[in-house]
């Protein structure tokens, strides 16, 4: 008897572990929070909720088809009300109604309640990438879509995107964030209603403009963790991802650290300082002159300010082949959509630039307009100085416009 009840029973272990593995691939994540595994418990009570009422509903279905068929019963019977399936049928949901929404409420609370946080990060949607802020830590930047997952996105790129690691899940800085600390995100945005979904991390807000939104987590686990933006914010929607980097408190403390000591002077406090990370090293011939624009962004700016440049890139006058290269590039990114690949614009809402004054006269006005934006015009200034040099320098030498070049430099001393 027990031998032969062994080997299936041993049988559907087995199985059962396997299907368990094959069903947390399907099933929602549990997630590195407390919140996130609340939510995920909730999300299984309830899935088990369903799936009993299912059998239950069915069983009695299928039951009342066979029981009550007609060639068993030829004669149906005339019976009308009964005040006690109704009574049943009305106390019963009510009563599971209220029992699944004692724990949902308790969850509820706690994910609004972000007091005693121990630190704030201010994350601002942008079309299309995003913006953050350790407040009262005097040190922000920006996250963009990583340039391998940009390149091979480009119609016609040649590059099969399998071939790409997270592709279109990857930033060129990541947002670090220490682990066991209650961390509170306060979310807004500079154009449209963006959100900033992290799965990991279980939840999910709108980062909407002229409201601040908050959310918190608590990670207990280093790792990394990525999400995209998940409310429809335009054409590059698919192309502004999150990825959040939990390190253990003191290494965060150490890289924090590390990033404002790059800073030097002031004139970078307000400005992004970009992270060129690995994107160096693995730079194409192409994307020298991105590269160095992001790095040149990132320290040399300030510190060329403060003392004698020593350093060559930083202090190098560039030429106008290579400005009007990087320039059509930025230009082709940013601009096209209001003022068109052929500078003519579409006039009365956006001028043309073809011998626009403001493109061909004393360059300040214009380099001040790109960094602060004007009325529809949005502003640019999360643009490093030499891809505002570059698209400044482009817009005034293309088209016939015959106007002379914009040297980074020019744009560093404009910015506030
Ligand atoms: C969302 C649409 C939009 C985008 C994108 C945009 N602009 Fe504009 N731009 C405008 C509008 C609107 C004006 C007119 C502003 C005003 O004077 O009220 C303008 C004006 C200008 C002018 C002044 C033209 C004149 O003769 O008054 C320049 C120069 C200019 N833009 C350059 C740029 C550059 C360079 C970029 C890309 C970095 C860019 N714009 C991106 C909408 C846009
Ligand atoms: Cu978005």
């Amino acid at each position: 008897m027990r031998n032969w009840l062994a080997a299936p029973l041993l049988w559907m272990t087995a199985l059962t572990v396997q299907a368990e593995a094959e069903v947390a691939k399907w099933n929602m994540p549990v997630g590195v929070t407390e919140i996130s595994r609340e939510v995920h418990g909730l999300h299984m009570l309830i899935f088990w909720v369903v799936v009993a009422i299912g059998v239950g509903v069915f069983a009695a279905f299928f039951y009342s088809i066979w029981a009550h068929r007609r060639s068993r019963n030829p004669k149906p019977a005339t019976f009308h009300e009964s005040t006690t399936v109704e009574i049943v049928w009305t106390v019963l949901p009510f009563v599971i109604l209220i029992a699944m929404a004692i724990p949902a409420t308790g969850t509820l609370i706690k994910i609004e309640d972000s007091s005693d946080a121990e630190m704030s990060i201010k994350v601002t949607g942008y079309q299309w990438m995003w913006g953050y802020e350790y407040v009262g830590e005097d040190y922000s930047f920006y996250s963009r879509l990583d340039r391998d997952s940009d390149r091979a996105r480009q119609v016609g790129s040649g590059i099969d995107p399998s071939s790409v690691d997270n592709y279109l899940l990857e930033v060129d800085n990541r947002l670090v964030v220490p682990t066991d600390t209650k961390i509170r995100f306060l979310l807004t945005s500079n154009d449209v209603i963006h959100a900033w979904w992290v799965p990991a991390l279980g939840m999910k807000r709108d980062a909407i403009p002229g409201f601040i939104n908050e959310m918190w987590a608590r990670i207990d686990e280093p790792g990394v963790y990525r999400g995209q933006c998940a409310e429809l914010c335009g054409r590059d929607h698919g192309f502004m991802p999150v990825v959040v980097e939990a390190v253990p408190p003191a290494e965060f403390e150490a890289w924090l650290a590390g990033k404002r000591g790059d800073e030097g002077s002031d004139t970078a406090a307000s400005e992004p300082v970009q992270v060129a990370e690995a994107d160096t090293g693995t730079a194409t011939a192409t994307d020298a002159t991105e590269v160095a624009a992001a790095d040149a962004d990132a320290d040399a700016d300030a510190d060329a300010e403060a003392e004698a440049p020593a350093d060559d890139a930083a202090s190098a006058e560039l030429e106008l082949a290579a400005l009007m290269e990087t320039g059509e590039k930025v230009y082709k990114t940013n601009c096209v959509a209001c003022h068109q690949a052929s500078g003519k614009g579409m006039p009365p809402a956006f001028p043309s630039l073809i011998g626009s004054a403001v493109v061909t006269g004393d360059p300040t006005t214009q380099i001040e307009q790109v960094l602060n934006g004007k009325n529809a015009m949005p502003p640019f200034g999360h643009l490093s100085d030499e891809q505002i040099a570059a698209v400044v320098t482009y817009t005034r030498n293309s088209w016939d416009n015959d106007s002379g070049v914009v040297q980074p430099a020019d744009v560093a001393a404009l910015r506030q």
